[in-house]
């Protein structure tokens, strides 16, 4: 399968992140890409390519215009205000506060639209962004052409990002900036299943009252994991889109046999809403070596997600997004590519 890739993502390279009290450096880092990239063209998965420009149209189509404009001078204003220092925010609304009012100052801004501490602004965050954003956006014009397969190698991830708010290592939703260009290209329904470690609050909420796109997510229960507000079972989308959400929490320490078991569920739902192609948000933060995480997946298991996931036998993109354990990071990632070519 193809693999699309860019350079670009090193633009984005933050100093530190807030983790358990502490500043301490950044786990999503540049050297994440690289040993996937190295250890993809090592086994040979197929040729990579880097993707094609496609403007901020499809961006828009999924983010929301201010937020738009706000991260794309984000930086510039913080340079002016604090010098030359990742931007962090320090401040967000709470409920019965007001959010009626777009702050002015940067610092407000920065709280305004986001939703963590862990995700630094830098110099070259926007063009890493939308460079990943259009690996994806090529990922979906490969399967549109006919391909049963591409990967996306974005860097930085998506999945938390939000129709207005970044964070959680995210400022642009990748798979859902996908999912829409594959609907606004012929794909009467598209699914999208995240396999992340942490729930993809980003997406569910893109997708939430939208019935032609089917949300399906396996992720550490909020109730004791980050993202903590979002990704409980009974979140299944309202309005248009009631019932096309679907969550399957799962406590601490899961290994492969409970996380082969919702799988399967995950595939019965997404067989049931026979979709014209399936977008993965492929983290391999499940596995048992993740700094940040609490699941168990050895390698070897992601060979068998990537074969439950050809077994759904529906044109797929995926759409790289977490995974810390950086030396085991291109085998986990090879392992799903290849178990899913070899099924
Ligand atoms: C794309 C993605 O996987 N984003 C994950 C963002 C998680 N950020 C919060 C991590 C908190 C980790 N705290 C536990 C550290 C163990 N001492
Ligand atoms: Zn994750």
């Amino acid at each position: 399968m193809i693999i699309i890739h860019s350079e670009e993502h090193r633009l984005q390279s933050g100093r530190s992140e807030l983790n358990d009290g502490q500043l301490v450096p950044c786990y999503e880092k540049p050297e994440r890409a690289d040993i996937i990239r190295d250890r993809l063209a090592a086994i040979g998965v197929g040729p990579m390519v880097t993707p094609d420009p496609h403007g901020l149209e499809p961006l828009a189509r999924v983010h929301d215009a201010g937020y738009l404009s706000f991260l794309q001078s984000a930086w510039d204003e913080w340079l002016v205000e604090h010098g030359d220092w990742d931007a962090l925010p320090l401040n967000w609304v709470a409920p019965g506060m007001h959010r009626r009012v777009v702050p002015r100052s940067i610092d407000g801004r920065l709280g305004y639209y986001s939703f963590d501490a862990g995700t630094p602004i830098t110099a070259g965050t926007w063009r890493a962004a939308t460079a990943a954003a259009n690996s994806a956006l090529t990922g979906a014009d490969r399967l549109r052409a006919g391909d049963r397969s591409a990967f996306a190698l974005c860097r930085p991830p998506g999945h938390h990002a939000g129709r207005a708010y970044y964070g959680g290592y995210c400022f642009l939703n990748n798979a859902a900036i996908a999912a829409q260009s594959l609907r606004d290209n012929g794909a009467a329904r598209v699914a999208v299943l995240d396999v992340d470690y942490h729930h993809g609050n980003g997406t569910q909420e893109i997708f939430w009252e939208r019935g032609d796109v089917l949300f399906v997510s396996l992720h550490a229960d909020p109730i004791d994991e980050f993202p903590y507000f979002s990704g409980h079972a009974d979140e299944t989308g309202a309005g248009a889109g009631a019932g096309a959400t679907l969550n399957l929490p799962l406590p601490w320490g899961t290994d492969w046999a409970a996380y082969a078991e919702a799988l399967a569920v995950a595939a019965r739902r997404i067989g049931d809403f026979a979709p014209d192609a399936l977008v993965v948000s492929l983290g391999a933060d499940t596995y048992g070596g993740d700094p940040i995480s609490r699941f168990r997946l050895l390698s070897e298991d992601f060979l068998r997600m990537g074969a439950a996931l050809a077994a759904m036998n529906l044109p797929t993109l995926f759409v790289m997004e977490g995974g810390y354990a950086v030396a085991d990071l291109g085998v986990n990632v090879g392992n799903v590519l290849t178990g899913f070519e070899g099924a």
